[in-house]
């Protein structure tokens, strides 16, 4: 039972509403309130409850005799196998896996509101760890010597390898620096540098040396948090990255529109070209203006690549200077696989993958990599295996986690086999969430939901597949392993509508055509009558958890809604018999029976995925022009690009409050939520509203716009992201080499249960037929 069954039940049974009330104001109403699931296996009940994010209890009461007690995770886990295994769930010896164990002396997070905040936790316990032992300052100083680039040295020799000596030669080179003005370059003073036992990388100037001596004597002395995080931001420890994403046709043209192209490639391409930046920036500074940083982005190579470069094995990255796309072919057991295979069904290829492609990054890098971050379940998966086998510091990201989207997806794995392979997602998901050094998060809803709704990531706290493994313990939430790193919006592609001087109108007349034209076609179907009412745009894959078909049903219920404003969908194909999404044939059935339905003619516009970016925006602009908005339906969202792209543009922005949205918006503020299952029709008040209102006053869309924006430039900017997820690189780098040795424990339970479990899992996933390769076409 969910909670919402429980209180069903409540109803049911307590008719009475005063007594009804009594109850529910009492101890055993709080426990229902905060109860996410229970479990009904006569004479017991058991609940799970979660009285704040992240924090997890078990009960169970006995109905015959009313006796109360607390369980243990398992014990609840088993109670929920009864309903779906009762064999599997009485075998005292099926697979329990407890991850926490070897997690015993980790320091976690105090409480629900750090969650999210690791990288401030994990350097405060390295500074006291620092003030209370030597064998940790020595760690560091071995740290420091170790720095190289390509083999030549950086910062400081190892003639420095004591504390005294360090600390003397920091002495005489601090006062020295002193003496200099401080523009002084570095190579003015190097030969001297040298002679006391140091080498580049402490600064293009003086000032800037002097500034990261300084540090680093203060830390020496006595760590604490402000300066550690001040010297490891300063660092040169990172210089080349590899970036992991394997499915779908990666591309950066012709690639939307086609199956599992989503928003991760938005996301990671912009990515790659903060960090590049991010990383130019911070080498120019250090002075080590002949290093050159690396960003190579590992993919899948298909040979199959319908127009699209997926099928090259190398593609540098446009508005980079140094990053570069690398391919990597699928192997089955003989040869290349030549199709695109769908992300659910990807499992038996990676392990192949994984080999090759870091014998490819070794060769083109020439060495290793610095940080290895892994993308999405199979992008994490393999960026563990070559973490693991390199010794390199991994950072993954999960966009979504697939478990959150399907309800009791982990329960009922095995009705969801067959088309998901849901075994191996979770399996692989638990994996490399346990081996990451650090995990990238765009917000806290994503792991730690709300006061409701548990996160993403806290799914995995404690569940069970029945017949296959019990998870007593996955992941904890206060592992100060999670951090927050919001992504942004390309500024130079979503820019606000106001900002005349870039608009690019040279898509205008595209975007009437697209918009207002009366013909039906392959690219639009559906007209708007009046043209002069304002927009509602939404934009999303016509996945069943994007509701972009629950959109046009709001809408073609709402007479009120549809006399104020048109309805414009940009989303899938139209064609059902064609679509090669999973779900996109049903929502393409459904938006067309709506159209008929409530003979939307005339107010709605259907537009097919679109796949021009520079276009997109404008489109979103356009829209802002016409004083429309943007609306973002999903039953659950990730994080939500393109919520941050419409209000980048000015749009002001209704999103569902399901998932990441819920953190971007401040509501009523900055944009506003709704509920895309509007149990009580407040959301499409809330929509009618905001259009009245702004016919009566003209000031209220500006207010909303310019609110949006501020929000986007506070806090979702690429620049900010760029910059802590380079300075989670170098802590939590540090960090791991610290503690390697309890690393290493868990590591061999993660190795293990990969060998044991996952692989198994992943033979099992039917490889598709195919025609065999042209010899002459091997990449
Ligand atoms: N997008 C697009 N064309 C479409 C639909 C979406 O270019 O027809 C882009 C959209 O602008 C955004 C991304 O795809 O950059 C979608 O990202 P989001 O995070 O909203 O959702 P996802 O698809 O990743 O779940
Ligand atoms: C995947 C999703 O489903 C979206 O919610 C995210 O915005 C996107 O990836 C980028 O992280």
């Amino acid at each position: 039972m969910k909670q919402r069954h429980v209180m069903e039940d409540v109803d049911k049974t307590v008719e009475d509403k005063v007594e009804r009330k009594k109850l529910l104001d009492g101890m055993l109403g709080y426990i229902f309130s905060c109860t996410q699931e229970a479990v009904v296996v006569p004479p017991y009940v058991a609940f799970a409850v979660r009285p704040n994010p992240g924090i997890w209890e078990y009960v169970k009461v006995n109905a015959d005799d009313l006796q109360v007690g607390c369980i243990e995770a398992a014990e609840y886990l088993k109670y929920k196998e009864m309903i779906f295994d009762e064999k599997w769930a009485s075998d005292g010896n099926a697979l329990e896996l407890d991850f926490g164990a070897f997690d015993f002396s980790t320091p976690l997070m105090a409480d629900s509101s750090s969650i999210g905040n690791g990288l401030n936790s994990t350097t405060k316990i390295l500074a006291s760890r620092m003030s209370e032992s030597s064998q940790s300052i020595k760690h560091l100083l071995d740290y420091l010597v170790s720095l190289n680039y390509q083999g030549e040295n950086l910062m400081i020799k190892d003639t420095l390898n004591t504390m005294p000596k360090l600390q003397q030669a920091l002495k005489v080179a601090e006062a020295y620096v002193s003496t200099l003005h401080k523009d002084t370059p570095y190579h003015k003073f190097e030969d001297r540098f040298k002679e006391w036992g140091f080498d580049k990388g402490w600064g293009n100037t003086a000032g800037r040396v002097k500034e990261t001596m300084r540090l680093l004597s203060e830390v020496l002395v006595s760590a604490d948090q402000v300066k550690l995080e001040s010297l490891f931001s300063w660092l040169p420890n990172i210089f080349n990255i590899v970036i992991v994403s394997i499915h779908g046709y990666f591309g950066q043209e012709q690639v939307f529109g086609l199956p599992d192209t989503t928003g991760q490639m938005v996301y990671i391409l912009d990515q790659v070209k903060a960090l590049e930046t991010e990383l130019l920036h911070k080498i120019e500074l250090q002075g080590l203006d002949h290093v050159k940083p690396q960003i190579l982005l590992v993919t899948r190579l298909i040979p199959d690549a319908k127009g699209t470069t997926c099928n090259q094995e190398l593609e540098p990255i446009t508005k980079t200077k140094h990053s570069n796309i690398l391919r990597v072919p699928f192997w089955t057991e003989k040869r290349v696989l030549r199709q695109w295979v769908s992300r659910f069904d990807i499992y038996p290829y990676l392990e192949r993958f994984a080999q090759d492609a870091t014998d490819k990054i070794l060769d083109l890098a020439k060495g290793k990599p610095d940080l290895i971050i892994g993308n999405y379940t199979n992008g994490n998966l393999v960026a563990y295996l070559m973490a693991s086998k390199l010794g390199v510091t991994l950072a993954t990201i999960s966009h979504a986690l697939e478990k959150t989207k399907y309800e009791d997806s982990d329960a009922k794995w095995m009705e969801f086999e067959e088309k998901y392979h849901f075994s191996c997602q979770f399996t692989a998901d638990i994996i490399s969430m346990n081996a990451a050094d650090f995990i990238i998060n765009s917000t806290y809803q994503e792991i730690a939901g709300n006061t409701h709704k548990p996160g993403q990531y806290e799914t995995y706290t404690a569940f069970t597949m029945p017949g296959l493994c019990r998870i007593v313990s996955g992941i904890n939430v206060f592992d100060p392993k999670f951090m927050i790193a919001s992504p942004g919006a390309d500024q130079s592609v979503y820019f606000p509508s106001t900002d005349k001087e870039r608009r690019m109108t040279i898509y205008h007349p595209a975007i009437e055509e697209l918009l207002y034209t009366k013909n039906d076609n392959n690219e639009h179907i559906g007209f708007l009558q009046d043209t002069k009412k304002p927009i509602i745009f939404s934009m999303a894959r016509l996945d069943k958890a994007k509701n972009l078909s629950g959109l046009v049903e709001w809408y073609a219920r709402n007479i009120r809604l549809r006399s104020l404003v048109n309805l414009v969908v940009v989303g899938g194909s139209f064609n059902p018999a064609k679509s090669k999404y999973r779900e996109e044939s049903e929502e393409i059935k459904k938006i067309y029976f709506l159209m008929k339905e409530y003979n939307l003619k005339g107010n709605f516009r259907w537009i097919a995925a679109q796949t021009n970016r520079y276009r997109n925006s404008e489109l979103y602009r356009y829209i802002a022009d016409r004083k429309g908005a943007f609306l973002q339906p999903a039953f659950y969202e990730g994080f939500g690009l393109t919520v941050i792209e419409a209000m980048s543009c000015g749009l002001p922005t209704f999103a569902t409050n399901q998932g990441g949205p819920a953190d971007i918006i401040v509501d009523e503020v900055s944009g506003f939520l709704i509920d895309p299952y509007n149990r009580d029709g407040s959301s499409e008040k809330k929509i009618v509203d905001f259009f009245e209102r702004c016919k009566t006053d003209s000031e209220h869309w500006n207010r909303m716009s310019k609110a949006g924006l501020l929000r986007i430039n506070e806090c979702f900017t690429w620049k900010i992201h760029a910059n802590k997820v380079l300075n989670m690189g170098s802590i939590y780098g540090f960090s791991r080499r610290l503690n390697r040795e309890k690393k290493l424990t868990k590591e061999r339970y993660i190795q293990m249960f990969y060998n044991l479990q996952f692989r198994n899992l992943a033979n099992k996933v039917p490889i598709p037929s195919e025609t065999p390769l042209d010899p002459t076409q091997m990449p």
